[in-house]
């Protein structure tokens, strides 16, 4: 396998991009439309009907989905198509309210295997590999989506699931794994096991991996490039939108290329509703452009990034999406300052501590508490009081200067925070408890 999985489409010229979107996005708006009553509804009440629907700059007049429809319309208020036409179902994460239940058709996953396929031969991916996905299996997207695209590749595809770290391991290093898929802090936790160990990181087989699921900063990324001596990419999608593989990083690791022969990306101003223009900082919002089963049009992500189309070193022609920086419900605003995870995470790295922490908001006679629990290494640990305290100090400031407010910083022995096997839980905001 070269370069691409489907040279054709990853590189297609940008009026060939659009002449697929224009063709795409009439007939699915009218499969939505004679299909999906709850959007029907929708559309009807903002006057617009398919025939207004002529290209895809017409999208701006279709209507938007937020998460309250899709539990609105829990379970099969937004099915596209008779439940006997699906094969799969999927569903979120979600701590709060009702889960987002997909539906997918044997089409809709096959074009998520593609994409996926698309993100593992983008990081060198080919026969040659052994992929171990230790995503969780199960309603989660990560593991099914994943081990799809691995073999769509052909890659000798390891269907480990999420945790027995011990077993990953041990397969890791017999089979010789090349290509490790789950989340960026599960990886961070393989490196550090594989270390105590005592296993190098030139020890593995290991060259890429293919983090994604939850947030991560650039400094995360070295950290676990490090540690298993690979290259890291990352790779984002949702349930709604089918999982991971909306979007995922070449070689140049600036951002990741969405597939936008199946997914229309637009970024608006999450206060009005606003499209903006390329380049500027909103929330993310995807058109599915020929999911048949779950076919979400201008479903509002809540994350937060921007879109480039500056010309990629890779030759790959899509557009290209940022890092999420945080959503705008994980956003905390505290002492009425907006904070994000991963500016506490940037911070920790660069001042030298590893990324376990644990995020404590809450509110004091109607004050704002920050507290930031964390781990010290076994290197940095200390039963000297004032060298703790001196080293809480000094991290309390650097935080003071990156986000504004000064938190308070608890330094804990080694090991005393829980280590995640799926996406890590980072903050615990205590205010809603007492709402
Ligand atoms: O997390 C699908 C996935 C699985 C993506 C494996 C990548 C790898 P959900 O559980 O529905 O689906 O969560 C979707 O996770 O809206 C983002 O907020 C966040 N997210 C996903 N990928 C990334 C990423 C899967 N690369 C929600 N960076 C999304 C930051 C991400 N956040």
């Amino acid at each position: 396998m070269g370069k691409y999985f489907q040279p054709e489409i990853e590189t297609a010229s940008r009026d060939q991009i659009i002449n697929i979107q224009n063709e795409k996005i009439v007939k699915q708006v009218k499969h939505v439309y004679e299909n999906v009553a709850y959007y029907r509804e929708l559309m009807d009440e903002k006057g617009v009907k398919p025939e207004d629907i002529k290209s895809i700059d017409d999208i701006k007049k279709l209507p938007f989905l937020s998460k309250a429809d899709l539990r609105d319309a829990y379970p099969y208020g937004l099915l596209g198509t008779d439940l006997k036409n699906c094969v799969r179902i999927h569903s979120t994460s979600g701590t709060t309210g009702r889960r987002v239940v997909a539906f997918y058709t044997q089409h809709d996953v096959d074009l998520w295997e593609e994409c996926c396929a698309r993100a593992i031969v983008a990081t060198g991916g080919s026969s040659e590999d052994v992929v171990q996905v230790a995503y969780g299996y199960g309603l989660f997207t990560g593991g099914f989506g994943l081990h799809g695209g691995s073999q769509k590749v052909g890659c000798l595809t390891l269907p480990m699931s999420s945790g027995n770290t011990e077993r990953q391991i041990q397969f890791m290093m017999d089979l010789g794994s090349t290509i490790l898929c789950c989340t960026p802090s599960y990886a961070a936790f393989i490196g550090e096991s594989l270390a105590e160990k005592g296993y190098k990181p030139s020890d593995n087989k290991l060259r890429a991996g293919i983090f994604g699921a939850e947030p991560w900063t650039e400094e995360m990324r070295r950290e676990i490039e490090k540690s298993l001596g690979i290259k890291a990419y990352d790779i984002y999608g949702l349930t709604e939108t089918s999982g991971p593989g909306v979007a995922y990083e070449c070689e140049e690791q600036t951002g990741m290329h969405i597939n936008e022969d199946h997914f229309y990306a637009e970024i608006i101003d999450p206060d009005t509703g606003e499209v903006l223009p390329d380049g500027e900082k909103g929330e993310l919002v995807f058109t599915a452009l020929d999911k048949e089963a779950f076919p979400l049009l201008r479903y509002r992500t809540r994350d937060i990034c921007v879109l480039s189309r500056e010309k990629c070193s890779c030759g790959r022609t899509h557009v290209k999406m940022s890092k999420p920086m945080g959503r705008s419900d994980d956003m905390m605003i505290i002492r009425g300052v907006n904070v994000f995870p991963s500016q506490i995470e940037t911070v920790l790295i660069k001042e030298g501590y590893a990324p376990n922490y644990l995020i404590e908001v809450d509110r004091v006679k109607n004050t704002d508490t920050l507290d930031i629990n964390v781990e010290l290494s076994p290197g940095q640990f200390s039963d000297k009081v004032s060298d703790i305290q001196a080293k809480e100090k000094a991290l309390e400031a650097a935080m003071r200067t990156m986000i504004g407010i000064g938190p308070k910083i608890h330094l804990v022995p080694p090991k005393s925070i829980a280590r995640s096997e799926g996406k890590a839980v980072r903050v615990i905001d205590k205010r809603k408890l007492h709402d």
